[in-house]
């Protein structure tokens, strides 16, 4: 068969195989909406890239195939349609992905910064999350749990090693350090921030679905580094508000 008529046809159907075979799109639905903003860009520039990526190389190697005898190289005639076409094409790629882009990472789910005004229904639970070596403490200062004598009221306290989340809420993590550089790093849920001594970075999140997640350390900081894990344990609303309450103050 001639390489004229191949050529194309293994063009359409390598295109076609990237797209289906994109590997974000198999995953389980995002855990949060930070990974899911994420997860959506990035599916978005493999729909983009991967053709463009097989069509280029497709192109480069068929014209060697092709070429591959002749001695004399000719001059390029010029094709003014054609630079135009290619000149509008590459600007709107471009234009198309920066906008893309841009949206997600204007997003507070995805770039909080501290004390950024946050556009949220709810109040984001607060949860400071202090790192020092080699363990995580998570303080919570708003919530309302049970004090000794049995009366409920609004007191910080503290939790080491697992931060406990509710689901279906925005939560504000403000992360700090007490002695030298960590990094919170929750992969699965899409979610790492510096954590600096004398400095509170910010994430702001919201999980879809309960369960355990691991936590990590993504910055080293010393002898004990690779031992400085936590938990991120998502719970239904009810569940939180139960655990909250079972705390005592102080
Ligand atoms: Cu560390």
């Amino acid at each position: 068969m001639e390489l004229r008529r191949v050529g194309p046809a293994a063009l359409v159907g390598a295109v076609g195989l990237a797209v289906l075979v994109d590997p974000v799109a198999a995953q389980s639905a995002a855990d949060t909406t930070t990974e899911a903003l994420i997860n959506d860009l990035n599916d978005l520039l493999l729909v983009v890239g991967v053709p463009i990526a097989v069509l280029v190389e497709g192109i480069l190697i068929y014209t060697v195939w092709k070429y591959r005898k002749n001695d004399e190289a000719k001059p390029t005639p010029e094709n003014r349609s054609l630079e135009i076409g290619w000149t509008i094409a590459t600007a709107v790629i471009l234009v198309t992905v920066g906008i893309a882009a841009y949206g997600t990472m204007s997003s507070a789910f995805v770039s909080a910064e501290s004390n950024q005004a946050l556009d949220t229904e709810q109040d984001p639970v607060e949860i400071k999350v202090v790192a020092q070596k080699y363990f995580w403490t998570f303080e919570y200062p708003n919530e309302t749990v049970r004090e000794v004598t049995g009366n409920e009221s609004a007191t910080s306290f503290s939790n080491p090693n697992t931060l406990v989340m509710p689901t279906d809420r925005p939560v504000e993590l403000n992360i700090t350090s007490k002695d030298w550089l960590h990094a919170f790093h929750a992969p699965e849920m899409g979610l790492k921030q510096d954590a600096f001594p004398g400095q509170w970075n910010s994430l702001l999140t919201q999980a879809n679905n309960e369960g355990e997640f691991q936590l990590y350390c993504a910055e080293y900081c010393g002898a004990g580094h690779s031992n400085m894990f936590g938990t991120v344990d998502v719970r239904s609303q009810d569940g939180f508000e139960e655990w909250v309450t079972g705390q005592t103050g102080g």
